[in-house]
């Protein structure tokens, strides 16, 4: 008698490909570009994003969808902002998926939005593999977690459209390789865009700030 194999994994994410889709065809109809931001927890997900509506609140009416494990801690810093946000609670899942998107999709008052944020769920290994309905993946990677994670989790860097090294302030105090990290990344995804940056003091921010108010741009010229 031959084995029977279900494979789940494959019928899961066919499924949720289809909802990301579905996800997408909306959010394009609003001419909003979706960024899904991706990292290791406590790399400075939530930081970049409080930092950039700061940046940007004349420019884009922005919006946040938060993934997180458990707490609204996250989503309650956002909302002090004045930024419209819901906060996921995945309860144990490792990664934001194309449903649980589209749940908060309906909380939010996405005809008064140009750029929406989704802050994933921190972890390097598979919220790669989870579409959601974005336009761009950015990947934060930081300084005190090593040089040596794109070898580690080269996916995760494969799969990104930016990759964001942040808390470069912090490099006096490291043995961290910028060039062999930037020569690591770029082998593994040779079209990647590298911004180097601090979200504490600010520097390199100027760089990721105009390539998303041009990605922005270029989204509603659509
Ligand atoms: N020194 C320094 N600290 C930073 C920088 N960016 C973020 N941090 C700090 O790093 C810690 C984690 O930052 P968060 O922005 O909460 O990280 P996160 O990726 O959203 O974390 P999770 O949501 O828990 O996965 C906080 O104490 C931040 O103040 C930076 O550029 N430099
Ligand atoms: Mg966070």
């Amino acid at each position: 008698m031959t084995v029977k194999v279900i494979t789940v994994g494959e019928d899961i994410l066919g499924a949720n490909e289809e909802k990301a889709k579905a996800n997408k065809s909306r959010l394009d109809g609003y001419g909003i570009l979706t960024i899904n931001i991706m990292s290791s927890p406590g790399a400075g997900k939530t930081s970049l994003i409080m930092s950039t509506i700061k940046s940007l609140k004349e420019k884009a009416r922005m919006a946040v969808i938060e993934g997180d494990v458990a707490s609204s801690m996250d989503a309650d810093k956002i909302n002090e902002m004045g930024i419209p946000v819901v906060q996921i609670n995945t309860a144990g899942g490792c990664h934001l998926d194309a449903n649980m998107v589209e749940s908060a999709l309906n909380g939010l008052p996405l005809e008064k939005a140009d750029l929406l944020f989704i802050e994933n769920v921190g972890n390097l290994i598979c919220p790669n593999a989870f579409l959601l309905g974005e336009d761009k993946r950015v990947m934060i990677s930081s300084m005190p977690e090593g040089d040596d994670k794109p070898y580690k989790y080269p996916a995760m860097f494969a799969d990104s459209d930016v990759v964001l090294l942040n808390k470069i302030d912090l490099q006096p105090h490291l043995d961290f390789n910028v060039d062999g990290f930037k020569k690591t990344v770029t082998g593994l995804n040779p079209d990647v865009i590298l911004f180097p940056v601090s979200c504490k003091t600010g520097e390199g921010m100027e760089a990721w700030l105009d390539w998303l108010e041009s990605a922005v741009k270029g989204k509603k010229k659509r």
